[in-house]
């Protein structure tokens, strides 16, 4: 399939010319064609920021919720049309700090959807305030004698809550960062992906330079099926690794454990209401009352 399936057209684009966002737009939008998964097939979901704002700028189906809140409804709406590709995205602020209770709670229910977190290390939108993941002593206009809270780490988060695939990218690798997509899409379960991407106008301290100076790749024999490997690799802060750190491929899904497709794998909206099932078991527990 052509990438060209998901163009906008001529609209503006809302961000700082040398953002990362860009080099993830493009990215996603060919890892999406490199899959055949069509704009009808597709459903984004994110809340609020710069990196929120990719929904925009694709055609598919999207829902631009409210900050924090992107993982809640992308449950949902897979759960309610299971055969949708649901990516929830958005921003290192917007999924871990706004969304912190919402990220972990969802890698318990693991529901078979990609959370792509654009992790530039800042709140770009808000015009630069530190961030969960900014790091030791970034100074900002707010943290005005530098942070000096230790940043959240996700990857370590993801793992220790057994997360069934997790992953990292940098935007500077555009084909690393297109196979991991892919992987993650493709997997079975909840999928993290997290891309560390400059942003150039309020993070002069993790520039385009410094994410390459403090990545490096995970060896080809890094096996992301040993869980106690990945967390020492997800611990590891001088140098941040890059590529899958973890997969689970046998965890059942928040829809497999709901039960609604046991019987009928038609999506909800595709069945008929059965009220008369309904009364039975209202009747049922009435009486068992
Ligand atoms: C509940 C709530 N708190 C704060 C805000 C203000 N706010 C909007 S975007 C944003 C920061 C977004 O940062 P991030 O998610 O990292 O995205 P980026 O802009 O860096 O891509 C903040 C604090 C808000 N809209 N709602
Ligand atoms: S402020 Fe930063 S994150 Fe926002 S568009 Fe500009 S470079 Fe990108
Ligand atoms: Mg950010």
């Amino acid at each position: 399939m052509d990438k060209n399936v998901f163009d906008m057209g001529q609209i503006d684009i809302a961000w700082c010319p040398g953002c990362g966002d860009y080099g993830i737009l493009n990215v996603l939008k060919a890892t999406l064609a490199e899959l055949d998964i069509a704009p009808e097939n597709l459903v984004m979901v994110s809340g609020i920021g710069q990196a929120a704002k990719i929904p925009h700028y694709i055609k598919t189906h999207f829902f631009n919720g409210l900050h924090g809140r992107a993982l809640s409804p992308a449950t949902a709406i897979k759960a309610a049309n299971s055969s949708m590709t649901v990516i929830a995205e958005s921003g290192d602020g917007d999924m871990y700090g706004e969304g912190g209770n919402h990220f972990i709670h969802t890698i318990r229910r693991n529901p078979n959807i990609t959370n792509i977190v654009h992790n530039n290390m800042v709140y770009g939108l808000t015009k630069g305030q530190a961030s969960p993941t900014s790091q030791l002593g970034f100074k900002t206009p707010v943290q005005v004698s530098g942070v000096f809270l230790e940043p959240f780490n996700p990857l370590a988060v993801a793992v220790a809550l057994d997360a069934s695939f997790v992953a990292r990218a940098f935007i500077g690798d555009i084909e690393q960062t297109k196979e991991i997509l892919k992987k993650a899409i493709t997997h079975k379960g909840y999928a993290l992906v997290d891309i560390l991407q400059p942003c150039v106008t309020f993070n002069r301290l993790n520039t385009r330079q410094w994410f390459k100076e403090h990545t490096y790749y995970l060896e080809d024999s890094h096996d992301p099926h040993d869980r106690i490997a990945a967390f020492k690799r997800a611990v590891e802060t001088d140098k941040l690794p890059l590529g899958i750190f973890y997969i689970n491929p046998n965890k059942s899904t928040f829809e497999d454990n709901t039960g609604i497709y046991k019987e009928d794998k038609r999506s909800l909206f595709e069945r008929e209401p059965d009220f008369a099932r309904l009364q039975t078991l209202i009747d049922k527990y009435r009486t068992a009352g």
